[in-house]
């Protein structure tokens, strides 16, 4: 198999991003973490919702799964219990995430299906031409809150150490090495792996702005321990300075673990299906 660079694993066709998208910087760092990897395209699936970011799936040349919106998540499990040897990764907004979609980043967590989410969060719905998202700052005024933000913002970091989600990140867009590194790191977590990214919306969402980002955060320290969901909390629930880096991993029995442990629970029970004849199956049902 000859080797692969980053540039190999975009499709032809040309993103409908505006110029200056944070979301540009993530698809090169997915790819680059891809050609790193050395994934097969072939081998791979990625599945979006609706919005901006959710349009990430058509710019890169492995299987894709545009579902509707808010729905990324159950379609790449149930991509991933039918074919587990393939590499699963979801891809989305934060309105498709948190908002429609919001349920089911609770259930993927408790699930622990052994594939990727990566959120481009700009703090608001940029498709629809700019309302508030659940992360949006109390003070951005937009067409729909014309006077005032009457909802709190979610945190969704903070969100994903509650629900322990086995994998849980957070990046910045600009630092494409670190979010490589922890696109990486989450495909190779054997689990739910959740990648945080700030990914601004140049048209319109100014108040979160590249160099807004730049001033407001700061590395994770060095010490930092991983398998510490407390003090990782507290990373997490802190604001100024907003902390990026790798919160939290855990080792745990995954979907699939649990469904074949199911399975050999079943089959120890009732014997091998493919030996019933329609009247045994109709017996358990007396
Ligand atoms: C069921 C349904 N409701 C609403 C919409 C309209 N809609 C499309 S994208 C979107 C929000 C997208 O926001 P986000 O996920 O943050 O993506 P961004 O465009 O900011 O990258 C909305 C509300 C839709 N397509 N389907
Ligand atoms: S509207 Fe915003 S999020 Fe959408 S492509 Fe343009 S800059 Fe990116
Ligand atoms: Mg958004």
């Amino acid at each position: 198999m000859a080797l692969k660079n980053a540039e190999q694993y975009r499709s032809s066709t040309k993103p409908t991003w505006c110029k200056d998208c944070g979301d540009y910087k993530v698809l090169e760092s997915l790819t680059a973490a891809m050609a790193e990897l050395q994934l097969e395209p072939h081998d791979m699936v990625l599945t979006a919702g609706v919005g901006c970011a959710s349009r990430l799936p058509f710019y890169t040349n492995t299987y894709g799964f545009h579902t509707v919106h808010g729905r990324a998540l159950p379609a790449a499990i149930g991509i991933k219990v039918a074919n587990k040897e393939r590499t699963v990764i979801s891809v989305g907004g934060d309105g498709d995430g948190f908002s429609i979609g919001g349920n089911h980043f609770i259930h993927a967590s408790r699930k622990n299906p052994n594939i990727t989410y990566i959120i481009m969060d700009n703090e608001i719905y940029a498709l629809t031409k700019g309302q508030n998202s659940p992360t949006s700052h109390e003070d951005l005024l937009t067409k729909i809150n014309p006077y005032e933000v009457i909802e709190e913002r979610i945190n969704p970091v903070l969100m994903a150490l509650s629900f322990n989600t086995s994998f849980i990140a957070r990046g910045y867009c600009e630092d494409q090495d670190q979010l490589t590194d922890m696109i990486i790191q989450a495909i190779k977590h054997t689990g739910f792996s959740f990648v945080h990214v700030l990914s601004p919306c140049t048209q319109y969402n100014f108040k979160v702005t590249y160099e807004s980002i730049r001033k407001r955060i700061r590395q994770l320290p060095d010490k930092h321990d991983t398998s510490d969901r407390i003090t990782s909390m507290k990373y997490a629930m802190t604001q100024e300075p907003l902390y990026m880096g790798i919160f939290y991993k855990e080792t745990r029995p995954t979907l699939h673990d649990k469904l074949e442990h199911l399975r050999g629970m079943a089959l120890g029970a009732v014997g091998n299906p493919s030996e019933y004849t329609i009247k045994d199956v109709m017996k358990q049902f007396e």
